[in-house]
């Protein structure tokens, strides 16, 4: 994408699918004069809706409501044109070929943002909380999203990027002061501040694992041997019939996954071939290798067993088998409806998917083990990978610089280094080529 240019740019706002009205958003200097053109109407009030019509040439292509925002008031920053038309694919379709033979350009994804950021308008973390809104799936993402978007992450990035400022000018001060006017600088002091700033970014890198749950979802695949009620967990945790349960072991032979949402949170369910030592079935063996793959692309192992059979040696040595996989692993024993009341599960979790007791415990359980389990309520939440590799190289760098301390013009090196990772993160001296990364993620028309 080509950086920041000052021409005129329109695109539609809003779905391309068909509704009752559409969004056009025009934006750059010739916009307002552009609006007049199609409406033949000369004058229009900032900020106030106006019912206009809209010309093909000597013919009406329709009668829509306009707004005008007059730069640097506006999203973008700039002269700013939208409006709202009749959806009709006729409608639409038309008025875009109009506006190209009035001399504007389409926009490019991200486009509109990629303005406001050169703006001044918003920061690039507020920037990427824009992409995030529109991509949140659920509660919890979009809760991280709109706090990206209110500047509590920016605010939080730039506190950091301050501290670092104030620091670096205290050495660079004394690197300077050749005749050794200046007190000489309080190690100790000088020390404590950056082992503060390191410990506020390793608050914000901790959550990035809960952050990427959030944003991307958490996986939970169900394993266990043969017939021990992996599909109908599958079942009773959806509140749906998705697979096929029956009373002859090997029954699941695919994969089967699907999406469900536990307290706001995405969880891609998937459920597994019973796993058992013996099988001639060549699909049932390729079964098998799924599962285990299943195990290894998840972020939480879901083992059931069979409670009604006693535990069993087999189940026992599967269970360990399956823990080596280092996942998080939750034990469920199913079947408790069949099971005396004095039963007692030692450490793990009794459930019975034909009564459902038992089966809120085991969502709750998914989220304490889960990345998500460990956040604070109202913390600040790192979801971009690129924000997490700047934060640790911030952070790598001070580690050098505490160790370096001795001799300033080192020390004063990597707080620099710091320093503009921190500043990369808030776009103030972000690569090109990230800013095309980041805004090409983005749809058109936003
Ligand atoms: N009594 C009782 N029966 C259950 C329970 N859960 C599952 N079953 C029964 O156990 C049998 C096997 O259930 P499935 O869900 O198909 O078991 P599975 O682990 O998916 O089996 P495979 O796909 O063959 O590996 C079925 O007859 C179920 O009705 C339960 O909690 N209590
Ligand atoms: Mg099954």
């Amino acid at each position: 994408m080509d950086l920041f240019k000052n021409d005129t740019i329109f695109a539609f706002a809003s779905a391309p699918s068909s509704g009752a009205v559409a969004m056009l958003r025009i934006s750059g200097a010739a916009s307002v004069e552009i609006l007049s053109k199609i409406t033949r109407k000369k004058l229009f009030e900032p900020r106030r809706a106006t019912l206009v019509e809209i010309y093909d040439g000597k013919e009406r292509l329709d009668k829509a409501v306009a707004v005008v925002y007059r730069a640097p008031k506006s999203y973008t920053g700039e002269d700013i044109v939208e409006i709202s038309l009749h959806a009709g694919h006729y409608i639409k379709g038309r008025v875009l070929e109009i506006l190209s033979e009035l001399g504007i350009r389409p926009a490019k994804a991200g486009e509109f943002t990629m303005r406001a950021f050169f703006n001044g308008k918003i920061d690039l973390a507020q920037a990427q909380g824009v992409a995030d809104i529109i991509a949140s799936k659920n509660k919890a993402a979009h809760k991280a999203a709109m706090n990206s978007l209110d500047g509590g992450l920016s605010g939080e990035f730039k506190n950091i990027k301050n501290s670092l400022r104030e620091l670096l000018a205290q050495i660079e001060v004394r690197i300077d002061d050749g005749d050794g006017e200046l007190a000489p600088l309080n190690k100790e002091f000088s020390l404590n501040q950056i082992k503060n700033i390191i410990e506020k970014i390793k608050k914000l890198t901790g959550t990035f694992c809960a952050g990427k749950a959030i944003k991307d979802g958490v996986r939970v695949a169900i394993v266990g041997i043969p017939n021990g009620g992996k599909s109908s967990l599958l079942n009773a945790l959806l509140g749906y019939d998705r697979a096929i349960v029956s009373p002859v072991g090997g029954t699941t032979r695919d994969t089967v996954e699907a999406n469900f949402e536990i307290n706001g949170v995405d969880i891609i369910l998937t459920d597994t071939a019973g796993i058992r030592e013996h099988s001639l079935d060549p699909a049932e063996k390729e079964g098998m290798l799924r599962s285990r793959r299943a195990v290894q692309n998840s972020d939480i192992v879901i083992f059931v067993k069979d409670g009604s059979s006693g535990i069993n040696q087999k189940q026992e040595e599967l269970f360990n088998e399956i823990k080596k996989e280092g996942k998080n692993t939750i034990c469920v024993i199913n079947k408790s409806d069949l099971l005396p009341e004095s039963y007692n599960p030692q450490g793990s979790l009794l459930i019975s998917c034909v009564n459902g007791s038992g089966i809120e415990k085991l969502k709750n359980k998914i989220i304490e083990v889960s990345a998500v389990g460990a956040l604070q309520e109202d913390g600040m939440l790192i979801t971009s990978a690129l924000h997490y590799d700047a934060l640790l190289k911030a952070s790598r760098e001070l580690e050098l610089a505490t160790a370096k301390l001795a001799d300033l013009e080192l020390a004063a090196e990597h707080i620099r280094s710091a320093l503009q990772s921190m500043q990369s993160i808030i776009g103030e001296t972000t690569a090109d080529d990230i800013l095309d990364i980041i805004f090409s993620k983005f749809c058109i028309g936003k």
